[in-house]
């Protein structure tokens, strides 16, 4: 499948006709017809299911295709008439499936039975339901120390999986429960708390019509929220600035066309996005804000000094906040010449936005992965946060903290209870209801797991959805070590990278999607989804099962959970799984604040919002205000300054072509990019510098000190318009790169957006012939 890059600046708007075309292709090769009952109808309806795609808020009234051109490709991944039956894993060896693309592997479409590995044929065999489950539970029994196994859950599952999944680890004897989010928004659960006393945003979709001011950093709406760009565009023609901090120039946030619109579709109008883009270096963020910050602090003085109109919101500050004094010191001490070279952008730029900022009354900061995987990450959520309490931004309608999640329940699962931190637990509630003693030590998260996965500590391995090999840092090193655990199990729809590193005992259990019907004893059954805005939704299933062998998540965690605990007759895994209104009353039960009267709730339209008391001010923290937080200091780029000047920030990307690990294929249409994944932006000064010529194809090789060495060669150079000292390259091509001890300080969120590199040719003797090669130059 592999082509020739080809790089072609994109200049059309996002949305518009080429979105369109992109749907359609994916529909083509996924074989789903493009005619007849379109399933698409009932995504994120009150009658239909929750999109598989991003987290993005479902409103109440939906448009009359309440799904975008990402949504639609996910649930034709999903729908695929491709089958992975046990005739495919007899031909296709696991050694022989290891040497293929992500994109191949998930071309095999849906995984129709359950699999075991077996050892001497290297190959996946198919088994029965019962022998899957009693091996598994025999396994799990067998491993004395139970602090060796990891429960990992992917952001995708279900409120209702989760729950019983979370509470199955802790019966089982530990907290080791990752889940995406440790890789994601880890950082924002655990900036938020002490800024502002909740673990997530603050706004929801309403504010988006009352907002007159927008900073948005470090997320690429375009390819992975595109609904939101209705919200984004109906303010900006509202005449709301939107100011954006972003190293590349992302076409979403600059022009969009609504394809829902046949008028913009009809007469190719489109709205501008972005009323100012920052090109803030990697990592630059907290310098940046900081120096918005500080400039906003000026205007202020000279306001006050003047006799006019106070900037910030002295009364808020007063009666709300805590920490103003130090923060302000600080803020005065630090070097505007500082603030310049750590974020890469001239004082003009925190000017520019501090004036539109000064005159603005509600303002909202929306947030992506751009500030969360890097390692000041937590202390720059809470800069953005700062710069909002500066004039009263939270708790105020239009206005709030935005972090935009990724997978569409990755909140949800959080909320009910997958965290490996005891004390977010209601510990009594358990105890009393399922009458045991929850373990009180804290578990593995991500990092931790991989941690002791390479130090041979782990003995079993679950994975309820995702692809946790392929998405953690250090492949390289890790993935000799999977085969020496005693048990793997993948919980799954389709087949992944992380299935073919098996442990000595493995099995892959394929499951109903969220687009299928779920029918059990006591009728079809509904789950249920938190959003991006702490809106909790259900999700009915609308389509025929892939395969009747499918089982759904909840079935198979409980009946996993049987065949390996001891009988426990006050944890009703039967009634559980005969009807999932039963586990919604247990979750009632244990977190009764949020979830009473669960099941009727998650039908109102738009969902019911679970209760944020900062939104109201009142302020869950150890000050009981909202506090400013200093940070220690800005010193992001100290690292790149020691190895030297060859060295570059790496930023690890997504296309518009890809879920996470998932590859729809190769077209990375608004960045230009077609037939390949294998490339790396870079700054064209930064190519002639280091001697290199566009289209040249070179090795980027980590720069770390804790004596592993990691390269990865074979990516093609594309001049791009990217900042001088910033590089650009696809996940999960760059994960081996990424060191596992390089994560932000706190959260323990890989850095994914900022590894340290330098570049090597591969072949200098071919540049010259490179030089005319067919690669278009820059977009810069
Ligand atoms: N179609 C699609 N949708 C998705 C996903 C997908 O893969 N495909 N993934 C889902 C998941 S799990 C998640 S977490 C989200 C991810 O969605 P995003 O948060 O948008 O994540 P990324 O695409 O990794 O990149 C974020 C943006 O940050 C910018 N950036 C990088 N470094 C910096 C920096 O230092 N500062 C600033 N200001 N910006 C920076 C990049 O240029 C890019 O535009 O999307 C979800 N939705
Ligand atoms: N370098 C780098 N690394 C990153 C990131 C980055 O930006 N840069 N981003 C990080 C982020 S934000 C995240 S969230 C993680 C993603 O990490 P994961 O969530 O673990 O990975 P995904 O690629 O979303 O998982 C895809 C797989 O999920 C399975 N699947 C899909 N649908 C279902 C379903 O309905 N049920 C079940 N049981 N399984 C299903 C399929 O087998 C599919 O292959 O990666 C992280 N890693
Ligand atoms: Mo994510």
């Amino acid at each position: 499948m592999l082509q020739s890059v080809k790089h072609k600046p994109y200049r059309g708007p996002s949305g518009g006709w080429g979105s369109v075309k992109s749907l359609a292709d994916i529909l083509r090769r996924e074989g789903v017809p493009l005619s007849g009952p379109l399933i698409l109808e009932r995504q994120n309806k009150a009658d239909g299911f929750q999109c598989i795609s991003c987290a993005w808020p479902k409103p109440a009234k939906p448009l009359p295709f309440e799904f975008c051109e990402n949504g639609a490709k996910a649930t034709a991944w999903e729908i695929t008439t491709h089958r992975a039956t046990p005739e495919f894993f007899a031909r296709h060896s696991v050694e022989k499936m290891l040497t293929w693309a992500d994109y191949d592997l998930e071309q095999a479409g849906r995984i129709t039975e359950p699999l075991r590995y077996d050892q001497d044929s290297d190959r996946y065999v198919a088994v029965s339901w019962t022998d899957a489950f009693t091996e598994i539970g025999r396994q799990l029994k067998d491993i004395e120390d139970r602090k060796k196994v990891v429960f990992y859950s992917s952001g995708r599952t279900s409120n209702e999986a989760s729950y019983i999944y979370g509470l199955f680890a802790r019966l089982f004897g530990n907290n080791n429960l990752p889940d995406s989010s440790n890789m994601c928004h880890e950082t924002t659960s655990v900036a938020l708390p002490e800024s502002i006393g909740v673990p997530v945003g603050t706004t929801i979709l309403e504010d988006f019509a009352k907002c007159d001011c927008l900073f948005f950093f470090g997320q690429n709406a375009g390819s992975n929220s595109p609904r939101m760009l209705h919200a984004l565009e109906e303010a900006s023609q509202r005449g709301v600035p939107i100011i954006t901090y972003n190293p590349l120039r992302e076409r979403g946030l600059e022009r969009f066309t609504n394809p829902q619109s046949p008028m913009e579709m009809l007469t190719l109008d489109e709205t501008r996005i972005s009323s100012q883009y920052h090109q803030v270096k990697a990592g630059g963020d907290l310098a940046a804000l900081t120096g918005i910050c500080k400039w906003l602090v000026n205007m202020d003085d000279e306001a006050r000094a003047g006799g006019g109109r106070p900037i910030l919101d002295h009364e808020f500050i007063k009666i709300h906040t805590h920490g103003f004094e130090t923060f302000i010191q600080w803020l005065r001490n630090e070097s505007w010449e500082n603030l310049e070279r750590e974020s890469g952008l001239t004082r003009s730029a925190f000017a520019a936005t501090a004036t539109v900022y000064a005159n603005s009354s509600a303002a909202m900061g929306i947030y992506g992965m751009g500030l969360t995987q890097h390692r000041a990450g937590v202390e720059t959520v809470q800069m953005l946060v700062n710069l909002l309490l500066l004039k009263g931004n939270i708790g105020r309608e239009g206005a709030g903290i935005c972090p935009v999640r990724g997978h569409s329940n990755v909140q949800g699962q959080r909320t009910v209870g997958i965290t490996e931190k005891p004390e977010l637990l209601p510990l009594d509630n358990l105890r009393k209801q399922y009458g045991f003693e929850p373990p009180q030590e804290k578990g593995l998260n991500t990092v931790e797991a991989v941690e002791e996965l390479l130090a041979e500590n782990l003995a079993g391995f679950i994975g309820l959805g995702g692809n946790f090999a392929r998405a953690i840092p250090d492949q390289g090193r890790t993935d000799p070590c999977w085969r020496k655990l005693q048990l793997t199990v993948h919980i799954t729809t389709k087949l992944n990278r992380s299935h073919l590193l098996p442990g000595r005992v493995s099995y892959l259990l394929p499951v109903l999607g969220r687009t299928e019907i779920d029918k059990r004893a006591s009728g079809p059954q509904a789950l249920s989804m938190e959003d991006s805005t702490s809106c909790i939704h259900g999700s009915r299933g609308v389509r025929p099962a892939a395969s009747r062998h499918l089982r759904s998540e909840v079935e198979v965690v409980a009946r996993i959970a049987m065949a390996t605990l001891d009988p426990n007759p006050k944890v009703p895994w039967k009634a559980w799984m005969a009807d999932y209104s039963t586990i919604r009353r247990s979750i009632g039960e244990t977190y009764p604040e949020t979830f009473y009267d669960y099941d009727q709730r998650m039908w109102e339209p738009g969902g019911f919002h679970r209760s944020l008391p900062a939104r109201e001010r009142k302020w869950k923290t150890k000050t009981g205000k909202a506090n400013f937080i200093t940070p220690k200091g800005l010193e992001e780029d100290k690292d790149l300054r020691e190895i030297g000047p060859d060295a570059l920030r790496l930023i690890t990307l997504r296309s518009n072509d890809q879920f996470n690990t998932t590859i729809y294929g190769y077209s990375d249409r608004f960045r230009g990019i077609s037939g390949s994944r294998m490339v790396v932006f870079m700054n064209r000064e930064d190519v002639e510098r280091l001697g290199l010529s566009g289209g040249d194809e070179v090795t980027l090789v980590t720069q770390s000190n804790d004596g592993h060495h990691r390269e990865a060669p074979g990516f093609k150079i594309i001049p791009y318009g990217i900042p001088v000292g910033c590089v650009g390259a696809y996940y999960p091509e760059t994960n081996l790169l990424l060191p596992i001890g390089h994560y932000a300080e706190g959260s323990k969120t890989p850095a994914a957006k900022s590894i340290p590199v330098t570049i090597r040719s591969m072949a200098p003797t071919m540049r010259i012939e490179r030089a005319a090669s067919d690669i278009n130059p820059s977009s810069a």
